[in-house]
């Protein structure tokens, strides 16, 4: 059968049905944000949300004609036959798991964009040479287990099944008991068979691409990415009695080394491109007159050069001793998240690139700021993203996260042509 039906010269997905897609996954978990009074998404990996969010991808994969697979982390993979269906697949994917206080686009438009593609081919009677996937990865977020990329983690080998299964989120509750309550406690092997190649479209969740007035950002790569759990434990005193020499503050611990972050930042010792947060800061027993015996904190950092983000652990971690030293405290911290750089392959970015051009689209060179499964395959075979712009400085990680419905499918269409392309390869 010849791939190359003449219905897919000018091929164009349906802007429309896309928006209109994730606005209906959108609804899932949806909650009102007191702050903004936008329609928020928290559906946190493995929470009934979620689960819900799942099913309702799997109805839409099913009802697109996808085979659809679940594995034993929880990653479910729906395929599309090629003429070859032999071959090693074409994938498409991203997670459809979100922050607690999420926007409808982040990983979404990865996945939707994904089908949006199948219902384009099947419409349109295209067939491709290889087989199509399109993915959804468990645990992209992290914020609930603790360590972000974890199906595609698992899928990839960089971190073990049973280690995965043993994570605990902050209410003791056990990975892989909250797997098997969603139903998604699959029977396929978790490590996956190389893909031909992965493509994945994201929202840029950043101001770059919208302040330069750029279609599609062509990425190049991931920075690195590294988090730590603190636990630091000083003693609970009257806030009224206890003279300040005699204290043990954990809140004064944790300030100072969130204040350190920032120092570290503008000394440029660790290039001009560091960031760092403290996420989370929770006091403990948090009450106004009670000198907090004990903090849990979380420090997330950022680096687009290994050897920088290798020297800011360095530091870092040495001003956990300083601060234990001079407030008194205890410090245990705990590395659950860590990723080096990572960068994409030149030939798939050139294809986006060209697919931009080809489009009529403005495309630039970008390094992405946030993690993304696509990092983890990039172990496995030829990935690259694209990016879309987002609207109000591209805020992500927050109700107020927009792209418009041009901005997305001009993301899925480069998407389209590039998958195409790739799919034909012999
Ligand atoms: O944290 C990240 O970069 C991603 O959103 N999980
Ligand atoms: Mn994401
Ligand atoms: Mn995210």
């Amino acid at each position: 059968m010849d791939t190359r039906s003449a219905s897919r010269q000018g091929l164009k997905i349906d802007g429309q049905r896309l928006y209109h897609t994730l606005g209906e996954l959108g609804q899932i978990g949806s909650y009102v944000d007191e702050e903004t009074g936008l329609s928020g998404v928290n559906r946190l990996a493995l929470s009934a949300a979620d689960k819900q969010g799942r099913n309702q991808v799997v109805t839409w994969m099913r009802a697109l004609g996808l085979s659809v697979t679940v594995d034993r982390i929880g990653n479910v993979y729906g395929r599309r036959a090629g003429v070859r269906d032999d071959l090693p697949p074409v994938m498409i994917g991203s997670h459809i798991d979100s922050v607690p206080t999420a926007g409808r686009f982040d990983g979404c438009l990865g996945v939707l964009g994904g089908l949006e593609i199948v219902q384009t081919l099947n419409a349109n009677d295209v067939h491709t040479l290889r087989p199509l996937t399109v993915a959804f990865f468990t645990d992209e977020e992290g914020c609930r287990f603790g360590t972000d990329m974890l199906g595609s983690a698992v899928a990839t080998g960089r971190i073990a099944l049973d280690e995965a299964y043993r994570l605990r989120d902050a209410n003791g509750c056990v990975l892989v008991d909250e797997l098997r309550g969603t139903g998604f406690l699959g029977a396929a092997d978790e490590r996956l068979t190389p893909p031909h190649a992965y493509l994945e479209c994201h929202i840029e969740q950043g101001p770059v691409l919208r302040s330069r007035g750029v279609d599609i950002g062509v990425v190049s790569g991931v920075q690195a990415i590294s988090w730590h759990e603190l636990t630091i434990t000083g003693k609970s005193a009257h806030a009224g009695t206890t003279p300040m020499y005699l204290r043990a503050d954990a809140g004064v611990a944790a300030a100072r080394i969130n204040l350190k972050l920032r120092e570290m930042i503008s000394s440029g010792q660790f290039g001009n491109e560091m960031r760092a947060t403290m996420g989370a800061i929770a006091p403990n027993p948090g009450l106004v007159n009670i000198v907090p015996g004990k903090v849990r904190a979380t420090v997330d950092l950022r680096n687009p050069s290994d050897p920088h983000m290798k020297d800011a652990e360095a530091a870092i971690i040495a001003f956990y001793q300083t601060v234990e030293e001079c407030e008194h405290v205890s410090i245990r911290w705990r590395q659950s998240a860590r990723t080096d750089s990572v960068k994409f392959d030149d030939s798939v970015a050139r294809r986006i690139a060209n697919g931009a051009t080809a489009l009529g689209l403005s495309h630039e060179p970008i390094t992405s700021g946030a993690g993304h499964d696509a990092q983890e395959m990039s172990r496995l075979c030829k990935t690259a993203m694209v990016f879309v712009p987002g609207e109000y400085d591209g805020i992500s990680h927050n109700p107020r996260e927009y792209s418009t419905m041009e901005q997305c499918a001009r993301g899925v269409d480069v998407l389209m042509a590039v998958a195409l392309e790739l799919a034909d390869e012999s």
